[in-house]
């Protein structure tokens, strides 16, 4: 009995560590739950499994942001970040998505959509998790902190790699009038957070002298820009 039981559990197991997980990446107006939110936005997922996000919404303007329990609206240092995927409201043939394979099922993974236009979506409850503990540090304590939050949600960027789970690529087809504002790198912000590898914030890497920090600011302005062009867009 007690090798049949085992048996059993490998085999669920391995079952869990085949599958992907499609999310829904903001919806529309007439739907339940209106337009900021994820579809599902509770996610159980073993390690291995991939978790594909796809950005549906036309028109659209998203992120998928890995954040944290304590601070559902701000970015987690070394955290992945999907960048702005803009759908225009004439895209109807292809649909971008981003995909994240889980490398950590042993704690919770949270994230949110940073897109502060029309208002921020993270307060309006545009959140989710993958792995959210059923008590506790719950996934509807979760959105409820979410909605409490006042202000800008956080824009920091993050990369390709998350905590817990990983993307070889940025997201994908960007086509017919799509954009990708922001776009994840594997040279992603590193972890600043406690329990980080010492060193992490020293840049060892070689640059022109006096020229690495004004390049860096020139990239923020850029990013800044183009985020303000997709902004208009969807304004106007
Ligand atoms: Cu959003």
């Amino acid at each position: 009995m007690r090798f049949a039981s085992a048996a059993i559990a490998f085999s669920a197991t391995a079952l869990v560590a085949a599958q992907n997980v499609v999310v829904q990446v903001g919806s529309v107006a007439t739907a339940d739950g209106g337009v900021f939110q994820f579809i599902p936005n509770d996610i159980t997922a073993a390690n291995g499994t991939t978790v594909t996000f796809r950005f549906t919404g036309a028109p659209g303007n998203h992120t998928v942001t890995q954040s944290s329990f304590a601070d559902p609206c701000n970015p987690l240092a070394g955290g992945f970040d999907s960048g702005f995927v803009f759908i225009p409201p004439t895209n109807t043939t292809e649909t971008p998505e981003w995909t994240l394979t889980v490398t950590d099922d042993s704690r919770p993974i949270w994230f949110y959509c940073k897109q502060l236009i029309p208002s921020p979506h993270c307060s309006a409850g545009m959140v989710g998790a993958i792995n959210a503990p059923s008590t506790g540090n719950t996934l509807a304590n979760f959105v409820s902190a979410a909605r409490a939050f006042s202000g800008a949600s956080g824009q920091g960027q993050g990369g390709l790699s998350g905590v817990g789970a990983t993307a070889s690529a940025a997201p994908s087809p960007i086509v017919g009038g799509a954009s990708l504002v922001g776009a994840p790198t594997s040279g992603a912000p590193a972890p600043t957070a406690s329990g980080s590898p010492t060193g992490s914030s020293t840049n060892t890497s070689p640059s022109p002298t006096g020229t690495g920090n004004s390049a860096s600011a020139l990239g923020a302005s850029s990013w800044l820009l183009g985020l303000g062009a997709v902004m208009g867009v969807i304004v106007a």
